[in-house]
């Protein structure tokens, strides 16, 4: 696990302050990717009425990561106590496989170049590859 360095901080809070206005776009699209390309994911979902990737709930679920990656940028510098709560509820209440947090992870970043593809340099690349598995990993704190 690598750790974020000063920099990689200060480059997920920048790319972050340009980016945010659109994060509920970035998170229905990034959601509608893993329910396409990694169809597993809908099993976790089966109790929605529609499981397409255009479906009302898949867009307000969408909507609803995004909120708390936003909340992870702003706990980046202590990501385990920031989503405690977010991790006992995906550990004991949702049973998530914490496999799933990298497939998620993977389309957010592919959404956000595809979006961004000016913003989305090597550097920034790196650091958001990063605090997305940092996230990741404070999500999974509470399984054991
Ligand atoms: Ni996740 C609910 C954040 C990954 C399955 N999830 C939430 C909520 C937030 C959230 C916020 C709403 C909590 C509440 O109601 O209090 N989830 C995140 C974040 C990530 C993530 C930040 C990783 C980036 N969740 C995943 C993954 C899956 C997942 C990878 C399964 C594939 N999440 C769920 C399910 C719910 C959920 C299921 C309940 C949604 C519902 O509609 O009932």
């Amino acid at each position: 696990m690598t750790t974020l360095t000063a920099k990689d901080k200060e480059a997920v809070r920048a790319f972050w302050a340009k980016v945010s206005g659109k994060a509920g776009d970035i998170g229905t699209e990034a959601v509608a990717r893993m329910l396409t390309v990694y169809p597993q994911t809908k099993t976790y979902f089966s109790h929605w009425k529609d499981t397409s990737p255009t479906s009302p709930s898949a867009i307000k679920h969408g909507i609803t990561v995004m909120a708390g990656v936003g909340s992870a940028v702003e706990n980046i510098d202590d990501l385990k106590a920031g989503l405690l709560s977010l991790s006992e509820l995906h550990a004991f209440t949702l049973r998530v496989d914490p496999a799933n947090f990298k497939i998620l992870s993977h389309n957010i970043l592919v959404v956000m170049a595809i979006m961004f593809p000016n913003d989305f340099t090597p550097e920034i690349h790196v650091a958001l590859d990063k605090f997305l598995a940092a996230l990741s990993l404070a999500l999974a704190e509470k399984y054991r």
